[in-house]
């Protein structure tokens, strides 16, 4: 099996002693279980605990691994005694549920596994709450051999991190290929389309920017959900092209709006996968010379998990960024991990406060104080903060006492081709 982003990863923080993957153990356990006949279902589960190798500088390597292997012990329990599992690399594991009832069986599973995580771990006198994702694959469903198997479970994991949901089962393996090939051509022809979101000043309720967000209606399948699109996007190593994309495509658009509104902001989505790639930043300089856009108009949104992920090679393309005098927004803030230590050193102008603390702002009081604090966090940064997923004007009657400055949301306006912002603003104007 060729190794992948996921099996490949070792632990940087234990040399020498990295762990062994047994991935030929695997493809043979699971070449032995996939019955001939596809009488009755093999699952191969995979397991990722998250931010496990950061853990492991922060803890020691003796303590890690007493974490780890309390880890194994726990999802072994949760196991039938005929599923076997096997370590895979850091924390991860991989296993094998040969002769299920049926496919859903699997699904079930690993919920279970996920139910390990909820206690936390108790190791070298800490309390570690530790957080898991899972990605399934079911035989003879998503794949008839095992590389095929792996494959498929990857991608499911994969896109269960990239979706936050905690386990995902494989979706059908040809539709998935299909789509994108369809993608791949759309994004070469030029054929999706941006569709603005204004950003409102919460006090003035007032328009002072819009953010692009890609929008796909495809001429076979109809309109295609970009939590679908984007999520295959950043699977299939398309990410940097559907970026670059919506970074010009975008700035076409804006160039037309400002043509009416010249000060008017614009936010764009820079995917955690496009976001390191070397030359995103001539892109997006040369974009923005290309369409005379004024650089303090651009707010480049990027998301708190892709600039963790390597915070020295993040500050330093941010700072390139600033000095050309285009803004950053760090989005769904709240939702990932977040540093404090790391906020400090890049030079961001917005707090996107993630929309699910939003949703939540009415129903729960301790939300509610969280978005004020951090507000107030942002504010204290010199940034603005701003709340997504206003839904209702009580929402955003609250997210504006708590300090936000600018708000987005269905109950503003829903993201909308360009004619029609332009539209709303010039209605808005009374001109
Ligand atoms: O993660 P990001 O902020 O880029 O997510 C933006 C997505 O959220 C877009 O697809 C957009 O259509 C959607 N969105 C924008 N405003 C709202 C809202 O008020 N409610 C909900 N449920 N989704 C919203
Ligand atoms: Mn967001």
């Amino acid at each position: 099996m060729a190794p992948s982003a996921w099996t490949s990863a070792s632990c940087t923080c234990e040399p020498g002693r990295a762990r062994v993957l047994n991935l030929d153990a695997l493809v043979e356990r699971l070449a032995g279980a996939i019955p001939p006949d596809g009488s009755r279902p093999t699952a191969v589960v995979l397991v990722r605990t998250e931010r496990f190798h950061q853990l492991c500088g922060f803890l020691g390597y003796a303590v890690a691994e007493s974490l780890r292997q309390e880890v194994e012990q726990r999802l072994r329990r949760a196991l039938r005694p005929a599923d076997w599992m096997t370590g895979v690399g850091n924390c991860d594991f991989a296993a094998v549920l040969p002769g299920l009832m049926s496919a859903s069986h699997a699904g079930l599973a690993a919920q279970r596994l996920l139910r390990e995580y909820e206690q936390p771990v108790e190791v070298g006198g800490r309390t570690i709450k530790l957080a898991a994702h899972i990605g399934v694959a079911v035989a003879p469903q998503h794949g008839e051999d095992p590389a095929q198997l792996c494959q498929a479970a990857e991608r499911a994991l994969a896109e269960a991190r990239a979706l936050e949901q905690g386990f995902l089962v494989a979706s059908d393996g040809e539709d998935e290929a299909a789509l994108f090939e369809d993608l791949r051509e759309a994004l070469r022809d030029n054929r999706l389309a941006v569709h603005f979101q204004p950003i409102y000043e919460l006090h003035g309720r007032s328009i002072v920017g819009v953010e692009s967000l890609a929008r796909w209606q495809c001429p076979k399948r109809g309109f295609v959900s970009p939590d679908r699109f984007i999520s295959l996007a950043e699977q299939t190593g398309l990410a940097g092209e559907l970026t670059r994309w919506s970074v010009h495509a975008t700035l076409r658009e804006h160039a037309r709006l400002r043509e009416r509104i010249p000060g008017l902001g614009c936010s764009i989505n820079l995917s955690p996968k496009a976001f390191p790639q070397p030359g995103l930043v001539e892109h997006v300089l040369d974009a923005v010379k290309l369409w005379g856009t004024p650089p303090e108009t651009v707010t480049l949104k990027v998301t708190e998990t892709a600039v963790m992920e390597d915070p020295r090679v993040s500050a330093r393309i941010l700072e390139r960024f600033d000095q050309a005098g285009m803004g950053i927004a760090i989005d769904d803030f709240g939702k990932g991990y977040s540093s404090f230590a790391y906020l400090k050193q890049f030079p961001a102008r917005e707090l996107k406060i993630d929309q699910s603390f939003v949703f939540d702002v009415l129903s729960d009081p301790r939300t509610a104080r969280l978005i004020g604090s951090m507000a107030e966090l942002a504010h204290h940064l010199g940034m603005e903060a701003v709340a997504e997923g206003i839904e209702t004007e009580e929402a955003l009657e609250a997210v504006r006492r708590l300090g936000c400055d600018r708000g987005q949301g269905y109950h503003l306006a829903r993201p909308m081709p360009p004619d029609q912002v332009l539209e709303l603003i010039v209605r808005q104007e009374g001109g």
